[in-house]
């Protein structure tokens, strides 16, 4: 007996390889790849304390972001990973400062990986769940010159997107332009296994999902979001509970699979947090894609996330995730109409 869908025991290569599963050129080879570097992070992940990989290696990165040993041990596992397969021709590592180009895997149909190897990594040191993102597209330029070709392309033109969750089950959750399907790893047969076919997020939820410590510093609307969500009314189904990891794939996780809203706003008055925190090409655009693909919405607030063309790699944008109907609600706000 048991969950048919777990006795059936699909791993992640098995229905990557299957041709039943509808996906594009080398995107399988590529994706059963980031899923084995992503094995070694989570037994990483797992032992850092054991291993003396907890804390910070002192240094600061290009967003002025302290660095933790574990964020720098796991970018170079992904970079070996994705220049072995072949078929990465430029990457964009929340780690590096720039671009890396892999001329001898610039070949047709080669492939652009932006991801951030641990995020939430200020979550490493109190065993708080962290998280792998990524985000795929096709190279567009011939040539190192074209580095900007590659790397600064719209949402839209992602040809799959995931992240690994390393919680109590390290997780493997993707979309390739039909469906989002998840897979949790069985330590006792190495593998991913499906155990989430078809994940549909719920059209309307009843949590919401923001770093409240920032509220004095948010615009207008979003104050007004928030208190909306956060007034009791039981005709409409409020207050809204309030749930927040500070790991942005936790939070993005449970959204999925159980509605509502994630929220990373900019800041009032112009400053420098004026986009908020959270950067495009590798967490919020392949968050986005993940979300649509599941039959929910990304904005800014007032724009769709995945219309945005990227102007530099490490570009922040504000964001408002998850339920349509949640999203849609939180943009009356931004457009007056509430
Ligand atoms: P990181 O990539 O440096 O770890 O930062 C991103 C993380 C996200 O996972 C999370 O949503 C956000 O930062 C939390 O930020 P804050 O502590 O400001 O709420
Ligand atoms: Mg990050």
């Amino acid at each position: 007996m048991g969950d048919p869908m777990i006795s059936k025991g699909v791993t992640l290569t098995r229905h990557l390889l299957d041709d039943r599963t509808p996906l594009e050129g080398d995107l399988g080879a590529l994706l059963i790849k980031i899923g084995a570097a992503s094995k070694l992070l989570s037994r990483e992940v797992n032992r850092a304390a054991l291993h003396g990989r907890l804390g910070y290696t002192g240094e600061v990165n290009v967003q002025g972001e302290q660095i933790a040993q574990l964020d720098l041990w796991s970018n170079e596992v992904f970079v070996d990973a994705l220049k072995e397969t072949g078929l990465v021709c430029t990457m964009v590592s929340e780690e590096m400062e720039a671009p890396l180009h892999v001329d001898r895997n610039c070949l047709p149909g080669s492939y652009v990986v932006c991801f951030d190897p641990v995020d939430g990594s200020s979550n490493i040191d109190i065993n708080g769940t962290v998280g792998t993102i990524f985000s795929v597209r096709h190279r567009r330029g011939h040539g190192r010159e074209h580095v900007a070709m590659d790397t600064l392309q719209k949402g839209t033109e992602q040809v799959a997107a995931g992240y690994v969750m390393y919680g109590p089950s390290t997780m493997f959750v993707y979309a390739a332009g039909h469906a989002v399907h998840g897979f949790t790893w069985d330590q006792t047969v190495d593998d991913y296994l499906l155990t989430h076919a078809d994940i549909r997020i719920p059209q309307r939820g009843k949590t919401y999902s923001v770093n409240c410590g920032n509220y004095h510093r948010w615009a207008e609307p979003t104050r007004q979001a928030v208190d909306y969500l956060s007034t009791p009314d039981k005709a409409t189904g409020r207050p809204y509970s309030l749930r927040y990891v500070g790991s942005m794939v936790a939070d993005m996780h449970r959204t999925l699979l159980g509605g509502g809203i994630f929220m990373y706003p900019g800041e009032a008055g112009g400053g420098k947090n004026a986009n908020g925190k959270l950067r495009l090409l590798y967490e919020v655009a392949p968050m986005a894609y993940i979300v649509e693909q599941a039959g929910g919405r990304a904005s800014t607030g007032v724009e769709r996330v995945l219309d945005i063309e990227p102007k530099e790699c490490h570009q922040r944008v504000p964001v408002v995730i998850g339920s349509t109907d949640d999203v849609a609600l939180v943009e009356e706000f931004y457009r007056g109409k509430r």
